[in-house]
């Protein structure tokens, strides 16, 4: 059984992930490995490395010595905390992604997944039913990274024969683990404020509409995507992907259909600009063209689970 290794494993994408990942492929073949001295005990099924994925010499070492095949890279700054460290968020956004790229290249990697993010459009994207291909000027140092490297992937792709696949995810929903510094982070805290103290402040404005997708969608959407036959992936920058769009407003009218007194205010900060510069829906034909992807989770089933899952 060949080895896979996820980086950046104890965030909110990465936990899931290693779970859904150790599920299919066993847990002894799963490595977990992050910045964090011990990953959560949710993870404690398999094994689990410290990993800097800036240590490149380290990462190549752990990657070759344990003959790893699949790398699926998770560790960056979000939007939010790199406008705070801009030039932190660019190496680290960066300089693991070539890390990675090199070993593909160099032949140790058969298959490699980097996440992108709808930050990759800016405020000149057509903002409703964004398409795959459209004008794409990011303004976030966030963004900027990301557009960035979805251009080096589909470069390491077509000039070396890199099997790297990626997704531009939308603000992802979850109740396993929390969010890490993104614009998006508010539409998993209203869940947790609502049902500890039924009521929450929303750092965007009520009609602040962003595309979003439930977890469990995106981990699925995930291993379609990189259990694809090659010859249906036909986009090699990344594939848009969409699950529902609502504003601060519509999630909290879903949210009172189950907590009728929960109670939301708005105090706009910075986060606004980064948010106002995104589109406001996906158009995911492609990726449903391609390896048949389709959301299942609308907010309705979402918020339900959501509560449900949720202890406070
Ligand atoms: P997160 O912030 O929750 O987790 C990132 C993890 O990376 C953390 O556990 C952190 O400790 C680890 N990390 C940071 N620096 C590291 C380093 N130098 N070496 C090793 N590990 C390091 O992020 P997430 O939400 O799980 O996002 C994962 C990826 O998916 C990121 O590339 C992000 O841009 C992308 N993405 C996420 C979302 C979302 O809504 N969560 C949306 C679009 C794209
Ligand atoms: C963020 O808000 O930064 C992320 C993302 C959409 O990339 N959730």
């Amino acid at each position: 059984m060949s080895k896979i290794i996820v980086i950046g494993s104890c965030g909110q994408i990465g936990t899931e992930l290693v779970l859904a990942l150790r599920n299919i492929h066993g847990s002894e073949n799963v490595i977990a490995a992050d910045l964090k001295d011990e990953c959560p005990s949710i993870l404690s099924n398999g094994p689990y490395i410290k990993m800097d994925i800036l240590d490149r010499d380290a990462v190549r070492s752990h990657i070759i010595n344990e003959k790893v095949e699949e790398v699926y890279l998770l560790a960056a700054l979000l939007s939010a905390t790199a406008e705070k460290n801009p030039d932190f968020a660019w190496r680290l956004n960066m300089e693991g992604l070539f890390t990675i790229l090199d070993l593909a290249k160099e032949g140790h990697l058969k298959k490699v997944f980097w996440p992108s993010s709808i930050a990759v459009f800016g405020p000149t994207t057509p903002a409703n039913q964004t398409p795959q291909h459209t004008i794409m000027e990011p303004s976030t140092v966030y963004g900027i990274s990301k557009q960035a490297g979805e251009r080096w992937c589909e470069y390491y792709h077509h000039k070396f024969g890199v099997d790297v696949r990626s997704i531009r995810y939308p603000g992802l929903i979850s109740y396993k683990s929390l969010p890490g510094g993104g614009t998006t982070d508010y539409a998993v805290d209203i869940f947790y404020k609502a049902k500890a103290q039924g009521n929450f402040t929303c750092f965007l404005k009520e009609d602040t509409e962003l595309p979003m997708m439930f977890m469990d969608d995106a981990i699925r959407g995930t291993i379609e995507l990189m259990q694809a036959p090659p010859e249906k992936i036909h986009i090699r920058s990344a594939y848009n992907l969409a699950g529902s769009s609502f504003t601060p407003a519509e999630l909290s009218q879903t949210i009172q259909k189950h907590l009728p007194d929960f109670k939301i205010s708005y105090a706009p900060d910075f986060r606004q600009e980064i948010a106002d510069s995104w589109p406001n829906s996906i158009d995911d034909s492609c990726a449903q063209k391609d390896w048949g992807w389709k959301a299942q989770f609308d907010t309705e089933a979402m918020v339900e689970v959501m509560l449900k899952n949720i202890q406070v």
